[in-house]
């Protein structure tokens, strides 16, 4: 009995019924008369589970057996969404599991809303490495995503007043039917201690005496392929105290000091990305970076790879993709578990760890690529500081024979830096580490070879590779927006969902009148839902007749909301002072979705500035109502998928060289919006693919910008002599925002005025002429929708499938598995 093989439900819907009443009553323990809408959720979740079980078996025990090459993605964030609507697509299940829940009364479309999306990443990045793995399972490729199993992810914001308040994500709260704890396949990771010498039969060897451990539980999420039987494997880890309870302790009346280990051990994993600000925040940063990545590779030797594997193999079985910097200690980590542990020669482990690792580079601020001080690291991971030191020695010395004894240069390439402080520079410890190193986006992959890692790239040139992005087809085309899937499968057939290039298919229907009035259609019924989304929350919906007008993204300065709101508020100031004629104005709605990091006081400022202008703005008579700005709170994955779809008009406004690729960029393109844009990221390449005809581009180029600041850029100087931009500036510094209130916004605009980092008031005037642009294409709907269209058709290109292929082909070296 025990090898009877595992068998999925009958696909049917009284198969499915059957399944889910069971699991109403033996899982959840409740009849189905007195079960509530969340009882029905964990009940309609676990019934999906069980068709994708067998298929999870099988591909399980066959990566054990298989000589195939397994991707493992170390990234600490993984932004993944709603799962229940993507695996009962991916399981070709969504009709019957709509059927099966009716004929028990249930309206699926209510169970659906009671889900609570997993959100376990920042933004774009986590975003991505959900795409990736999404896609990876849909090509058949094996593949374990390892990461941190955050107990509390991204906050959720609200705002009060209109600043933005932070409150917990209890994302666990309701139970989380997704994952399966392993606890019996937990590892012990260690931390802090010192390091000694011992003689180990005549060979002097290195060993780590740590202080302290915690157990890294995993709990395996399933990874299932669209439509194709496959399912590979999430594996997140929850740090657990090693020795929880102290009863000795408890019985002594010290009820808090006997709990303080499990305390200690379990914020490891408490929440995603801590205030990094403060000292104890830093550590708890390293922590967890430390943490998730060891586990991983132990997990990765121990259990994935057959018993007694020789290690010298290990790059034909694995390739550990570094998503940036955060999982960079696991260099260091292979080193020490190869020779100390495995007790390979330094040379043969460094060959094997060299080929084991590729990094992804995801950002050009400075400010963003992360250093650990030395002092830290070497308290936290004594032995890794002592590797790090000898890769370095090892590296420096290959610098010398490269380029001679250039002290410049061996100061400026060094892993070590000595200013402000002693630290790690995990961006060159990759880069040394890896196998290739790549950028996002063409034009960051540029940038990262002539500025951020120009020496690397002169030393090692073949090393250096562009990958560009891509978002997954299921679920930001299918599953977002079923009506414009539907219309596409009509005229296409069915292949495009794994094959997007085949979007390319609509170009000659762009000039089919009935098509595009279908399209228009489905875009105005996208509308109306997203309005009724809204309503839903308490949000203002959406009024007829409006351009829609989307800036979706993180908040921060370089994304230039700031740019987005002087639009706002010159159009406003145009209409109150008579200049503009109210009748001539395009009906718009702008609308803003954006958390700020805690800690990012101006981040915060610009927040307070959107609502202050939204709340003024959309009230003003004078208006006429034909300006609105709607920022509804807590920006998540859920949301997007409403407010993508219904976009017209893609705000993608940085400074040209500061926005690594962008993602929302394409999933809007890709759903029919029309992007305003700079020559940044992966906007360069949605331009040249979409043409010029269909894009709005404004702004400085790279170059330029860089010329600017060459020749000292006084924002003042711009502010002088634009009538237009001082007047907006002058209104909001005026208190016309803040209730009279003049120093609300002060901080805000003396930025502006006499800094400007991110040099919004030099492409104000180009945008201001590129949204005249956009003004006059969208009065002429049939060119508009003829456009939309073509942004479609030409956007198959940014498929996370095509950029999966590229990693295979030209990183990870691998293949799919029949
Ligand atoms: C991090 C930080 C932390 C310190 C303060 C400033 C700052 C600025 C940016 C970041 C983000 C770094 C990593 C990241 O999320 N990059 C994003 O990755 C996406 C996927 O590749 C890409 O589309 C975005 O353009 C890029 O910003």
């Amino acid at each position: 009995l025990a090898l009877a093989p595992v068998v999925a439900p009958a696909a049917s819907v009284d198969g499915f019924a059957k399944q889910f009443l069971q699991n109403l009553n033996f899982d959840q323990g409740v009849t189905l008369s007195s079960s509530d809408v969340n009882d029905q959720y964990l009940a309609l979740a676990y019934t999906v589970r069980d068709y994708l079980m067998a298929r999870w078996f099988d591909d399980r025990a066959k990566q054990k057996t298989q000589q195939a090459k397994t991707v493992c993605y170390l990234s600490a964030e993984y932004l993944l969404g709603r799962q229940l609507d993507n695996n009962l697509l991916a399981a070709r299940l969504t009709d019957i599991a709509t059927e099966a829940l009716a004929q028990c009364g249930i309206d699926i479309d209510a169970v659906r809303a009671v889900e609570i999306e997993p959100g376990l990443g920042n933004g774009g990045l986590g975003r991505l490495a959900a795409c990736f793995i999404d896609s990876l399972a849909t090509m058949s490729v094996p593949t374990i995503g390892y990461g941190i199993r955050y107990e509390y992810g991204i906050f959720r914001q609200a705002f009060a007043d209109g600043q933005q308040v932070e409150q917990p994500d209890a994302w666990l709260r309701m139970g989380s039917p997704w994952d399966f704890a392993h606890p019996e396949a937990a590892q012990t990771i260690s931390f802090a201690g010192h390091t000694e010498t011992y003689d180990d039969e005549g060979v002097e060897r290195t060993r780590w005496v740590p202080e302290w451990n915690v157990l890294a539980v995993p709990y395996n999420m399933m990874v299932p392929g669209y439509h194709n039987g496959r399912v590979n494997t999430l594996r997140l880890w929850r740090a657990v105290a090693t020795n929880a309870f102290d009863l000795h302790t408890f019985n002594s009346g010290d009820y808090v000091e006997s709990v303080r280990a499990q305390t200690f051990a379990e914020n490891i994993s408490k929440v995603l990305y801590p205030e990094d600000s403060t000292p104890q925040g830093k550590e708890l940063r390293l922590q967890q970076q430390y943490f998730f990545v060891a586990a991983s590779i132990a997990d990765f030797i121990d259990n994935v790879l057959p018993d007694d594997f020789d290690l010298e193999g290990l790059p034909e079985r694995v390739i550990f993709q570094l998503n940036d910097t955060h999982p960079v200690i696991g260099v260091p980590e292979l080193m020490r578990v190869l020779v100390d542990e495995k007790k390979l020669e330094w040379d043969a482990a460094w060959a094997i760890t060299q080929k084991c690792f590729a990094y992804t580079c995801h950002t050009l601020l400075p400010e963003a690529l992360e250093v650990w001080s030395v002092d830290l690291l070497g308290r936290l991971l004594p032995r890794h500081l002592e590797i790090i030191y000898r890769i370095n020695d090892a590296f420096l010395l290959q610098v010398r024979e490269q380029f001679g004894d250039d002290e410049l240069l061996i100061r400026n390439m060094s892993i070590i830096g000595e200013h402000p402080y002693r630290s790690v520079r995990m961006a060159y410890l990759a880069t040394v580490a890896g196998s290739k190193v790549n950028g996002v986006a063409e034009l960051h992959s540029q940038l990262l070879r002539d500025n951020v890692l120009k020496d690397f790239a002169t030393m090692w040139p073949d090393k250096f590779t562009n990958v560009t992005n891509g978002v997954t087809p299921r679920r930001f085309l299918r599953l977002a927006n079923p009506d414009l899937s539907a219309l596409i499968t009509e005229a296409l057939g069915a292949g495009w969902t794994v094959d997007l290039e085949r979007l390319r298919g609509l170009e000659a229907l762009a000039d089919d009148a009935d098509f595009r009035e279908r399209f228009a259609a489905v875009k105005a019924a996208n509308k109306r839902r997203l309005s009724r989304v809204l309503e839903a929350r308490g949000d203002t919906p959406l009024d007829d007749g409006h351009m829609l007008d989307v800036m979706i993204k993180r908040l921060h300065e370089y994304k230039r909301q700031t740019l987005k709101v002087l639009h706002i508020v010159s159009t406003y100031e145009g209409i109150v002072s008579g200049r503009l004629d109210v009748d001539d104005v395009q009906a718009r709605t702008f609308l803003f979705g954006a958390k700020a990091a805690p800690g990012y006081g101006m981040a915060k400022r610009i927040i307070h500035l959107i609502n202050a202008v939204g709340e003024v703005v959309s009230a003003d008579e004078r208006v006429q109502g034909k300006l609105k700005v709607l920022y509804p709170a807590n920006y998540n994955v859920t949301l997007a998928e409403s407010i993508i779809p219904a976009a017209d008009l893609s705000e993608q406004i940085s400074l040209a060289g500061k926005e690594a690729s962008g993602t929302g960029n394409m999933k809007l393109a890709l759903n029919g919006a029309l992007t305003i844009g700079t020559d940044d990221g992966a906007n360069v390449e949605i331009r040249k693919l979409v043409g010029d005809d269909n894009f709005f581009l404004f702004g400085m180029s790279e170059p330029e910008v860089e010329a600017l600041w060459a020749e000292g850029y006084r924002p003042s100087d711009f502010y002088q002599q634009d009538d237009d931009l001082r007047r907006a500036i002058d209104l909001i510094a005026s208190g016309a925002f803040s209730g009279g209130d003049r120093t609300v916004f002060e901080p805000l605009v003396s930025n502006l005025l006499y800094d400007d980092r991110f040099m919004a008031l030099a492409d104000f005037r180009s945008y201001l002429d590129a949204q005249d642009r956009v003004d006059a294409a969208y009065a002429d709907q049939d060119a508009w929708v003829r456009a939309a269209i073509l942004n479609v058709a030409r956007s198959g290109y940014f498929s996370s499938d095509r950029a999966m292929r590229d990693y295979l082909d030209r990183i990870w070296h691998a293949a799919p598995v029949s």
